[in-house]
């Protein structure tokens, strides 16, 4: 599996800019690219990514989207003067031409599609273009908010042609809506588009009514066009995680990307001008880590807007960080919605719950009357501008840790060979046997003469010490008796300081790990065996899980509805998943939940799995070194009345502590 991650990026592209005085495109300056690439290459990126040369789209690519008259117009910007350039764009809304427009629009859209042509032949497995002109406003004869040709329909258009595929998501994390993409793939089913957007009722620009909630598509295209407009500025790291588990990524999942086209616009990160929103950098690495395991990692990043020039250059960099599979950093701040957020979440469920199986589980309620500004529990505040560099500075510092140089360590049995993958150490030392013998015997005695458990116990002891001292990112244990591992493990990483461990337990385990009751520890039990008494807590949880029958998945709406919301407001330092061997749940599922749970606590990870699962151990192994590996889920498949019922009981418990499990304003 090719893990690579192309960048393109081309000086060329700064060759155009505003020529005359025009206070709403002022912003959209050359350094927006040099500034990004230059701190692509503080980081150290660039040389880790495999730099692909632009190229010039053509005249037929450019005309999959748009019609031959605006290609003519655009055409004949490269021989006018200054007056005519001036006068050419007033046909537009906030739009500027330059002589150099149409040789950088092509190059542009020539290197968006070189992108997508790396990605599809599997020469990369993700990337990044950094170009401008940006695209999403575009639209078929004319052009808009800075944006000459759609980059990013046309990127869709031209692999569906080529590549012959049946299902593209776009999602557009752009503060504005990118009505140009909404226009061009309103009927068609074979796009699923997804736009968040500054909207204020209506008051913030492109001030459309098709930008809300309510424009589902048309036609056969109707459920395929999805609209979360912001009403408040403010929106940060919390409203933008949530309105992904609970909007974008169901739907997302049970779409089944062939590929998947990012609209990256970083104006809706902290400190910009246009967007007024406080994600920070590293909310970029998360919503990147939450979107590779779709199209089996086939991940396409495509800058559009983004104007606070460091703010810009963090978050790209952040989002090409996590597409070479770095370990993404811990997302900073409450992980609590806040009520605007939740209302349009509310509302974006409602009006699609009709066409999309995994939303008729949860009952959606239409929030006729939506808060205006004034009326509604304050949004975070918006960050000044002007301090945003400073504030960047130090939280890049307080954010970034070096990246472990063992990727992972194996705790395996003498002569395993299943893990010889690249960044993996296997684990020889054992700390004394006396000391693993003094762990085990918390649990109980009889195993105390297993030496094969002994030196496995005592291996993983060490292993555990490298992997809270991050000397390793994390670790996968073989071993004889999964159960009473994961007890030891437990136990152990309290003893070495861990303050917050989540725990999830996969199938059904012989030995009780012992938890404290001071909040260090969540425990999570998936199974398929009956719920028993719930105790009386927000940190003991239990969810009844079933792969059915046939071809398809539905474990993914679990994920989002209920465990990472849970992961994500725990906000945990350590996560330990088990596996028993009599579990309810398929492989791939396995993987995929221990994929996004690396989004997590930066990555500190144990898995423990039976030594003699060799198929499950080859595919954790995988996800633990490379980050993802290429899953293919198939269609949805709804799980179980009872199922559902169980779930919603926990949700109904946990949501009063976990916030991130809330979707209903009201
Ligand atoms: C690509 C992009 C914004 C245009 C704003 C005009 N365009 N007020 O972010
Ligand atoms: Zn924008």
């Amino acid at each position: 599996m090719v893990s690579s991650t192309a960048l393109i990026y081309d000086e060329e592209m700064m060759n155009y800019k505003l020529l005359w005085d025009d206070p709403e495109c002022a912003i959209e300056v050359p350094e927006r690219l040099s500034c990004s690439y230059k701190r692509l290459h503080h980081y150290e990126l660039v040389k880790r990514c495999v730099q692909l040369p632009v190229r010039e789209a053509t005249e037929e690519e450019i005309t999959l989207v748009h019609s031959p008259d605006y290609l003519k117009v655009v055409k004949s910007t490269q021989t006018m003067d200054v007056e005519e350039l001036k006068r050419t764009s007033k046909n537009y809304i906030a739009a500027y031409f330059h002589q150099n427009s149409y040789r950088c629009a092509k190059l542009s859209l020539g290197g968006t599609l070189q992108l997508v042509d790396a990605v599809m032949s599997g020469d990369v497995r993700n990337g990044m273009a950094l170009i401008r002109p940006p695209g999403h406003h575009s639209q078929r004869s004319q052009s808009n908010g800075f944006c000459v040709f759609n980059n990013v329909a046309v990127a869709a258009e031209y692999a569906k042609d080529k590549y012959n595929l049946q299902r593209i998501l776009i999602v557009d994390w752009d503060v504005h809506h990118g009505q140009g993409i909404q226009y061009i793939f309103e009927d068609d089913p074979s796009v699923l588009y997804f736009s968040w957007h500054r909207y204020e009722h209506g008051s913030f620009w492109p001030n459309l009514r098709e930008s809300d909630y309510d424009s589902i598509g048309k036609g056969k295209g109707t459920g395929y066009n999805i609209n979360l407009p912001w009403n408040q500025i403010g929106m940060g790291n919390a409203d933008y995680i949530a309105a992904f588990f609970h909007v974008l990524l169901p739907l997302a999942f049970e779409f089944n990307p062939e590929l998947v086209l990012v609209s990256a616009g970083y104006d809706s990160g902290i400190g910009d001008p246009e967007g007024r929103m406080c994600a920070t950098p590293e909310c970029f690495s998360h919503l990147t880590h939450l979107l590779m395991p779709l199209a089996g990692g086939k991940l396409c990043m495509i800058l559009e807007g983004g104007y606070h020039l460091r703010s810009l250059a963090e978050s790209v960099s952040m989002t090409v960080r996590t597409l070479l599979g770095d370990p993404v950093p811990k997302l900073s701040g409450e992980m609590t919605p806040c009520y605007s957020a939740l209302e349009s979440i509310q509302n974006a469920r409602h009006v699609h719950a009709p066409y999309w199986k995994c939303l008729l589980h949860d009952e959606t309620r239409l929030l006729q009357d939506i808060s205006t500004k004034g009326l509604s529990a304050a949004a975070p505040s918006h960050v000044d501008a002007s301090i945003v560099d400073e504030f960047l500075e130090s939280h890049m510092k307080k954010i970034l840790h070096p990246t472990p140089c063992i990727s992972t360590c194996v705790v395996a049995p003498e002569g395993h060979t299943h893990t010889q993958l690249a960044g993996v150490q296997v684990e020889e030392s054992i700390l004394s046997k006396e000391q693993a013998g003094a762990a085990i015997s918390v649990f109980n005695q009889e195993d105390l003469n297993n030496e094969s458990l002994l030196i496995s116990v005592g291996k993983m002891l060490n292993a555990l010490d490298k992997l809270v001292s991050r000397q390793t990112k994390n670790c996968i244990t073989l071993s004889p008796n999964a159960s009473l591992s994961t007890a030891v493990a437990i136990q152990h990483v309290l003893h070495l300081g861990a303050e917050r461990v989540f725990c999830v337990i996969i199938g059904d385990m012989d030995t009780k790990p012992k938890l404290t009751n001071d909040g260090k520890t969540l425990l999570l039990t998936v199974s398929g065996d009956k719920t028993p008494e719930r105790i009386n807590s927000h940190h003991e949880t239990f969810l009844k899980w079933e792969e059915r029958p046939g071809e398809g998945s539905s474990f993914f709406y679990a994920l989002f509805r209920f465990i990472l919301p849970l992961a994500y407001s725990y906000q945990p330092d350590l996560i330990i998943l088990a596996t028993s061997s009599n579990r309810s749940i398929g492989t791939k599922d396995i993987a995929l939940i221990n994929s996004l749970l690396q989004g997590l606590a930066e990555g500190a990870f144990i898995s423990i799995v039976p030594e003699n699962e060799v198929e499950t151990i080859e595919v954790l192994s995988n996800v633990l070194v490379n980050c993802t590996s290429a899953m293919h889920f198939g269609p949805y498949l709804p799980p179980s009345e009872e199922c559902m019922q169980n779930l919603k009981e926990e949700l109904a418990v946990m949501q009063t502590e976990w916030r991130m499990l809330q979707c209903l304003a009201n």
